[in-house]
């Protein structure tokens, strides 16, 4: 072999590509910043005819009020326009085009290709499993809900509540011994090593010291029994259960966020952040898609994998974010599991990406809960660790999200 040779051209080659990536994100951070200079000054504009239009309309015919009314909403109305539109349909199509026509000055977010090649589907296999973080017990399918906070409008919605961080997810008692379900290409090996609450030291889900990035392979036998959540016989000194007692009821008796190596989130929510509770059905009367595309991870190893739900795209457009006091859109999503160990954030046009998936299914059959049901990401223009498992919260923010393994020294935009 010619190993220095074909080393050096390597290097040469990644380094080439390291250049390019770092050039394109600049790029779409200018983007956005010129973005931002363009709605602002829209917006103005549109203040300034509108407050035109309503000087002249007490001097002015009927009809030339509509034609300045109608000239201030085609120049510059077009985040009014939104505003006004009274229905679903209506506003469907202006935050289309308004993404879209923001998509395409920041091309940078999306591969040079547009869209991530497609595969036929006798070319798909059944997707490993890598990475158990939020997942490591069953949810219970009824207890489910979607959180959406910073939806346009919410509280004109049936599924609006006060307090999305109040709603209980609720989580299948574990067997510490005896026969678990697993997947049957891994052997349960864990079921030796089920982990028996906080104490202890070994991972309940097996994975332990079996990698420490985005590629450790949890094994679908990560769905197996999780010491979380269960109670310990110890018993405490009465002063200590005091204390410990006060303190789960401070935080409502709720298990801590962010119980893996990056720890807590920085856009966990405050108790007390209004949104949306989308059940399952909210989510399946979008327009069904499949796609089979190439899963890459981080590590090296890639599938075509047989995908089946709804683009995101879609449930943006049903539930749209609110608008900024300037008129303009929030840039950023951010997505967490349920108990927060795990979390994505996203631009917004790579939400808005027509591949961009809300996964319910995976080779024609229902999503296993190992890869995250009843709902996680596929996104092909991004590496494996922005394709969240578990989807329990999408927020629209305007502040860059936190994201798991960025917070862990991995690139944010992952992207491909
Ligand atoms: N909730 C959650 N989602 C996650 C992870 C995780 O640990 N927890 N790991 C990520 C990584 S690194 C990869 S490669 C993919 C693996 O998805 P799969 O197990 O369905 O193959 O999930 C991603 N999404
Ligand atoms: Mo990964």
């Amino acid at each position: 072999m010619s190993d220095g040779r074909e080393e050096r051209e390597e290097q040469e080659q990644r380094r080439k590509w390291e250049k390019e990536k770092k050039e394109r994100e600049d790029e779409l951070d200018r983007d956005w910043e010129r973005d931002g200079e363009r709605e602002r000054r829209d917006s103005r504009a549109v203040e300034t005819l509108d407050a035109e239009v309503r000087a002249q309309s007490g001097q002015r015919t009927r009809r030339s009020f509509l034609v300045a009314a109608a000239a201030a909403a085609g120049g510059y109305g077009f985040y009014r326009w939104i505003d006004r539109s009274p229905g679903d349909q209506l506003i469907k199509k202006p935050l289309r085009k308004m993404l879209e026509f923001n998509a395409k000055l920041s091309r940078g977010v999306f591969d040079e290709r547009g869209l991530a090649p497609t595969y036929p589907v006798d070319r798909s296999m059944e997707l490993r499993t890598n990475g158990n973080y939020g997942l490591k017990m069953d949810l219970m399918p009824e207890s489910y809900r979607l959180q959406m906070v910073g939806v346009a409008d919410a509280k004109g919605l049936t599924q609006y509540v006060d307090d999305v961080t109040a709603w209980e997810y609720k989580y299948v008692a574990k067997k510490k011994a005896g026969p678990v379900e697993h997947d049957t290409k891994v052997a349960p090996k864990a079921a030796a090593v089920v982990g028996d609450g906080p104490q202890s030291k070994v991972d309940p889900n097996g994975d332990a010291g079996m990698g420490e990035g985005p590629m450790m392979q949890g094994g679908a036998a990560s769905t197996m029994a999780g010491g979380n959540g269960e109670k310990s016989d110890v018993k405490m000194p009465p002063a200590f259960e005091a204390a410990f007692a006060a303190l789960k009821k401070a935080q409502g008796n709720k298990r801590p966020r962010g119980h893996e190596e990056a720890g807590m989130s920085d856009n966990t929510l405050d108790p007390g952040t209004p949104g949306l509770l989308l059940k399952m059905d909210d989510v399946a009367s979008l327009p069904h898609h499949e796609l089979v595309t190439e899963f890459k991870c981080i590590e090296g190893w890639s599938q075509v994998v047989h995908w089946g739900g709804y683009r995101l795209a879609d449930l943006i457009e049903k539930y749209p974010p609110e608008k900024k006091p300037d008129g303009s859109l929030p840039k950023y999503v951010y997505m967490e599991t349920p108990d927060g160990d795990y979390y994505c954030g996203f631009s917004l046009q790579a939400c808005m990406h027509p591949q961009s998936l809300l996964v319910t299914e995976m080779a024609g059959q229902p999503l296993a809960q190992w890869h995250g049901a009843p709902i996680r990401l596929h996104m092909p223009i991004k590496y494996g660790y922005k394709q969240i498992k578990r989807i329990g919260l999408i927020a629209y923010t305007d502040m860059r999200p936190d994201d798991y393994w960025t917070k862990l020294g991995y690139d944010w935009y992952a992207g491909l």
